[in-house]
């Protein structure tokens, strides 16, 4: 089973920000900012490249609702989801990163 389906079950303790029936929203082990949170469906999906888009409606009212709790909603935020090899994804099940509490930065290479 994947890491964050056993964070789903209880059996790997995490930090919750928030959680209805479908959707957890927890501390990420690593944060890369002041907030850094990851927003998953309790339901096993390996990326975003394979959800079913009715999955997103759900999950875009409750990251609404994460951004809302956390407080970031005018100061601003930023989403990310990793997908595959190039995407530079390491946990097989979909998860959003929720970033901010300070200026991101731009994206640049
Ligand atoms: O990001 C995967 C993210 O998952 C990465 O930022 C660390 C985080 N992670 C890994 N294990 C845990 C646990 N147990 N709790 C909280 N956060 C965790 P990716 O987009 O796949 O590169």
């Amino acid at each position: 089973m994947c890491i964050f389906c056993k964070i789903v079950k209880g059996e790997i303790p995490n930090q919750t920000i928030l959680e209805d029936e479908n959707f957890l929203a927890f501390n990420d082990i690593n944060p890369t900012r002041k907030i850094h949170v990851l927003i998953i469906p309790k339901e096993h999906y390996d990326s975003f490249d394979v959800i079913p888009p009715k999955i997103m409606s759900g999950m875009t009212e409750f990251i609404q609702k994460v951004a809302s709790k956390l407080n970031v909603r005018e100061s601003g935020y930023r989403l990310i989801t990793n997908i595959g090899n190039d995407g530079g994804q390491e946990v097989h099940h979909l998860h959003f990163h929720l970033i901010g509490g300070e200026p991101v930065g731009r994206l640049v290479r």
